[in-house]
């Protein structure tokens, strides 16, 4: 038995409203699922250098995304003790939190080894502050091809707001180098809204 019409005409009067709240819930699963935002300012580096320091803008592109590019720099020699190019960014951490971070770098006209050093400076307040502490991690960077450099840490328990990230590459002779692709978020969310940890779309960066 059903209670024919009484009930079945406030039951569809309600069904849009049903409906706008499953899709509203769904979006809001959805978006929660996918709210991992990366920390870098302007990752991909799409039209410009804004948030980085290091470099000045460059039309090649990591995945050769023609509406993209990434940041060029030419190694300095600022103390005449060794050869460096660097990508910068200061992120916004909390104690305690776990981050992993990485950019792509393609190191080009160098004669002589290049390693690759990420080094993170955690401070009290914003990124003017003398760092509290620091993480270090070492790779050794190919010629002439684009690679990952990558870590990840602890953001010391305390007052830390902000995280310091520089990719440095070393050597002992002059080179350039281009990166690209920055990442920094915490590990359980890595899934972007635009599939950037796949890095196989062109696109503008779709989150920061
Ligand atoms: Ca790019």
């Amino acid at each position: 038995m059903h209670h024919g019409n009484p009930s079945r005409s406030p039951r569809a009067g309600r069904r849009p409203l049903v409906s706008a709240l499953v899709a509203l819930t769904i979006a809001l699963l959805a978006s929660d699922r996918l709210m991992a935002t990366n920390r870098f300012f302007n990752p991909e580096l799409d039209e410009n250098v804004v948030g980085w320091i290091g470099g000045t803008w460059d039309a090649a592109d990591r995945n050769d995304c023609a509406r993209s590019g990434s940041m060029f720099t030419t190694a300095i020699n600022p103390f005449g003790t060794g050869w460096v190019a660097f990508a910068s960014q200061c992120i916004p951490v909390g104690g305690g939190e776990q981050i992993s971070v990485a950019i792509d770098a393609k190191v080009i006209f160098a004669t002589q080894p290049v390693l690759g050093e990420i080094l993170v400076n955690f401070v009290a307040d914003g990124c003017f502050d003398s760092p509290v502490a620091t993480h270090g991690d070492f790779y050794l960077a190919p010629f002439n091809t684009w690679s990952r450099g990558a870590t990840s840490f602890v953001v010391p328990p305390g007052v830390i707001t902000g995280a310091l990230v520089t990719f440095a590459l070393r050597s002992t002779a002059p080179f350039d180098a281009l990166f690209d692709r920055g990442y920094a978020s915490e590990p359980d969310f890595e899934i972007f809204k635009d599939s950037f940890e796949l890095g196989q779309t062109c696109r503008w960066s779709g989150v920061r």
